[in-house]
């Protein structure tokens, strides 16, 4: 008799009419078969879907181009298909499930002709972990496969331990003809289930990461009593071998795997990585905060990144081991086969092939690496991995960090009075945008708790579940709130920035540990100047004053765009953030 799981299979294999299907078992053998197919067989835009990069100097590398108009997120193409709108929120696109499934059902019909589809068995969290769910994705592409072996804990037990049960969180993903046109990823959270088509992109495509372990996992979350974030969390060790564990949110590409795998300038301190991303956070049986990564790999952001910004993430792609690493649509040394982006170290090479494979010209002004180009790899990889990340349990977070990118008003740290009050700080919080995802880049939007395109529910609901878990967590972690990126007259960042971060989170660490005061301002508390460790800095006085500057007026413009952001959740939303904007506006 054939299990759930084999019928839901084939039921979706008589839809998507595949010519075969392929059960993977995670191994490494079939990783690098998964990869020979790739190179030979299957193609993107009449390309092969991976080519061998130089295996000296980056062992088990290799390289992916993508189709052109599919190199980020498509937030206006992703909807959240609650059965009425307001669970939804104003904060995702909705479609009603009945016609989405018509929508998906008609563009489906056949996408996996000439094709395989890989049947993909994962864990989200160790197998172990009382917190952790398990997943099946189908797809298309020997790409995605090889990208949710590194990303996810891939294996036939997963198989076993669904059995004959329907509990398992399903994923149907199909590259489709990557015609944007017929491009959707739809979230169906009441079935726990995910199905994408017409994209191959991380963040679309890889259905473990931001669509389940997130947008379903939030709403998850909300009903069980738990949340589904998108933060880092990583274990600060200072000079006496204390680790305190932080986990932060910040939007995408605004440094959170820099943050993640930070090389602190300042001697004796440590960072130890667990996640770079997501971080599911459950009460423990202790009364606090326990934090788990549900990934097993990083997908960051390639351009930026060099032995002086992320030496441990260098360190980390050099490290080669039975775990591909991938590189996608960053530009090739044709001379050297070697993967390049701006800003890694070193000159430029001679020839280079550019994101979409033309011979780069570097007077053209284009960039040879897509801004939004990536590198998938193994955690386990990294020379700084926590010694907890493979605990079931997770680690106790000590401080949650709240963080956007913001040239201008927000200081470079600063610590909410309460929970409820980092709550609110968390819900309004802004971000300058970047190339994660496929709008406009450099306009300032509310992205609250780095949560606005991945919030499965309405944001109000999500703001009270925030509150409702304070109210649960006995020692409640401290919230505090940063700003790598704010700028001087020149429009030059004041703050050095990478591990320098350091001397910024030391000062969070001395706070935890009721070290030391802080100055009361309308927003929050921000460091006494003498508190902070600046010893070899070159800020002059000014900018640094700059940096913790709260200028009431712009503050109160903030809290004006503030208030009109949140205006758009009605009468859901919790009375207690509307106190909190009152009693800031009062103190300002
Ligand atoms: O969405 S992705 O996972 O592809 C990357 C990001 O935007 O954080
Ligand atoms: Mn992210």
């Amino acid at each position: 008799m054939a299990t759930s799981l084999e019928k839901w299979v084939e039921k979706q294999a008589e839809l998507t009419k595949p010519d075969k299907i392929y059960w993977c078992d995670g191994s490494e053998k079939e990783a690098r078969k998964l990869i020979e197919i790739g190179i030979n067989e299957e193609k993107i835009n009449g390309n092969p879907i991976f080519s061998k990069l130089n295996q000296d100097n980056w062992p088990n590398a290799y390289y992916h181009r993508s189709h052109p108009t599919d190199v980020a997120r498509t937030e206006h193409l992703t909807f959240v298909c609650h059965p009425d709108k307001e669970t939804a929120g104003p904060n995702n696109n909705w479609m009603d499930p009945n016609e989405a499934k018509a929508k998906l059902t008609k563009l489906s019909d056949g996408c996996m002709r000439g094709r395989t589809m890989y049947v993909l068995p994962y864990t989200m969290g160790h197998p172990d972990s009382p917190y952790s769910k398990t997943c099946i994705q189908l797809t298309d592409v020997s790409y995605v496969a090889v990208s949710m072996r590194i990303m996810t804990r891939m294996g036939k037990k997963v198989i076993d331990k669904i059995g004959n049960s329907e509990n398992f969180v399903k994923g149907l993903h199909s590259v489709g003809d990557f015609d944007q046109n017929k491009r959707f990823v739809m979230h169906f959270p009441q079935e726990n289930f995910v199905w994408s088509i017409g994209s191959g992109y991380g963040g679309n495509a890889l259905l473990g990461k931001k669509c389940f372990s997130l947008r379903i996992a939030s709403y998850q979350g909300k009903k069980e009593g738990w949340l589904a974030e998108h933060m880092i969390i990583i274990g600060i060790e200072d000079p006496q071998g204390k680790i305190t564990y932080v986990a932060a949110a910040l939007p995408s590409a605004c440094g959170k795997t820099n943050l993640a795998l930070m090389q602190p300038s300042l001697p004796g301190y440590k960072i130890w990585v667990l996640g770079d991303d997501i971080a599911w956070l459950n009460i423990g049986e202790d009364g606090r905060l326990w934090a788990i990564n549900p990934e097993t790999g990083f997908f960051g952001v390639a351009p930026g990144t060099s032995m002086k910004t992320n030496p441990n993430m260098i360190r980390t792609l050099k490290a080669g081991t039975f775990f591909p690493t991938l590189f996608t649509n960053t530009a090739v040394d044709t001379d050297k086969i070697e993967p390049w982006w701006e800003g890694l170290d070193g000159e430029i090479p001679k020839n280079l092939t550019d994101w979409q494979g033309n011979k780069w010209d570097p007077v053209s002004g284009t960039k040879a690496a897509h801004p939004n180009s990536r590198f998938t790899v193994s955690i386990t990889q990294s020379p700084t991995i926590s010694k907890e990340y493979n605990n079931p349990k997770g680690v106790p977070i000590s401080a949650i960090i709240f963080g956007g990118k913001r040239s201008t008003t927000v200081p470079l740290i600063c610590e909410s009075f309460n929970w409820q009050h980092g709550v609110f700080s968390g819900a309004s919080m802004g971000s300058e945008t970047t190339a994660a995802a496929t709008s406009k880049v450099g306009v300032l939007r509310r992205d609250p708790m780095a949560m606005l395109p991945f919030c499965g529910y309405n944001m109000a609901d999500y703001f009270k579940h925030w509150l409702d878990m304070g109210k649960r967590i006995k020692n409640p972690p401290s919230i505090f709130f940063v700003n790598w990126f704010r700028t001087d007259d020149k429009g030059k960042f004041i703050w050095p920035g990478f591990g320098e971060n350091i001397r910024v989170l030391k000062w969070l660490i001395d706070r935890i540990n009721k070290k030391i005061s802080a100055k009361e301002t309308p927003i929050g508390l921000v460091p006494n100047l003498s508190d902070l460790n600046l010893e070899g800095l070159n800020i002059d006085k000014n900018n640094l004053e700059k940096l913790f500057e709260v200028d009431s007026q712009k503050w109160q413009e903030e809290t004006e765009d503030t208030k009109t952001f949140l205006e758009q959740f009605g009468d859901r939303m919790p009375k207690e953030i509307w106190n909190e904007l009152s009693a800031l506006k009062k103190r300002l």
